[in-house]
């Protein structure tokens, strides 16, 4: 009979994440890339928010993120609490060759630390790393940061697939495996979740 510790049994932990971040620095570019493996030279500006789901593998758990992709004109700021409450992570993204948007991406951090879950796993992405030649946020001085907040902190590009996943999976190891798990599933069964007509599911399992 299979049992928890049974290779063959696979546990399914759900999680709501949100991405927070200036306009234009890259948050929708990270999800097509992370949930559809694709790039977008002209990617269209969020309006609101965009609801996508991915799961990613780890050794004997399956996590499923629900990810809301915001907007981030100052203009839906104040809806920005209705995607981030209840968020159990959060990826904080800036763009390397704009330190206008490294300030916005702390004053996002801040938010979150004072009005989001307790125990919300912050990441921050300096995204756009494919543009070094640009760069105007020094790589330490972001780290330093993070590490001074309890962020975890990757440079990405969702141009180049630089680091992408990588960041999901990162978030992904830090999350408390505490809930209980959304069901279990031996393996070999295929992951095949229904969504929603207007939600768009990643296609596998990025694993
Ligand atoms: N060079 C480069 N451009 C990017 C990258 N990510 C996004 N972009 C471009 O930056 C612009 C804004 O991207 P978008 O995903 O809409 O940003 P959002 O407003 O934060 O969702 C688009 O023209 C993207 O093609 C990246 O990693 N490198
Ligand atoms: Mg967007």
């Amino acid at each position: 009979m299979a049992s928890d510790s049974d290779s063959t049994v696979n546990k399914i932990f759900q999680y709501k994440l949100v991405l927070l971040g200036e306009s234009s620095v890259g948050k929708s570019s990270l999800v097509l890339r992370f949930v559809k493996g694709q790039f977008l030279d002209f990617q269209e500006s969020t309006i609101g928010a965009a609801f996508l789901t991915q799961t990613v593998c780890l050794n004997d758990t399956t996590v499923k993120f629900e990810i809301w992709d915001t907007a981030g004109q100052e203009r839906y700021h104040s809806l920005a609490p209705m995607y981030y409450r209840g968020a159990q992570a959060a990826i904080v993204v800036f763009d390397i060759t704009n330190s206008e948007s490294f300030d916005k991406a702390k004053a996002w951090v801040s938010e979150l630390q004072r009005q989001g879950s307790p125990n919300i796993v912050i990441a921050l992405a300096g995204n756009k790393c494919d543009l070094a030649n640009k760069r105007s946020v020094a790589t330490a001085t972001a780290q330093a940061y993070a590490d001074e907040n309890g962020c975890l902190f990757m440079e990405t590009s969702a141009k180049s697939n630089l680091n992408v996943t990588e960041l999901f999976v990162a978030i992904a190891k830090k999350l408390p495996k505490t809930q209980a798990p959304k069901q279990q599933v031996h393996s070999t069964l295929s992951l095949q979740a229904t969504v929603p007509d207007e939600q768009e599911e990643g296609k596998g399992c990025k694993c």
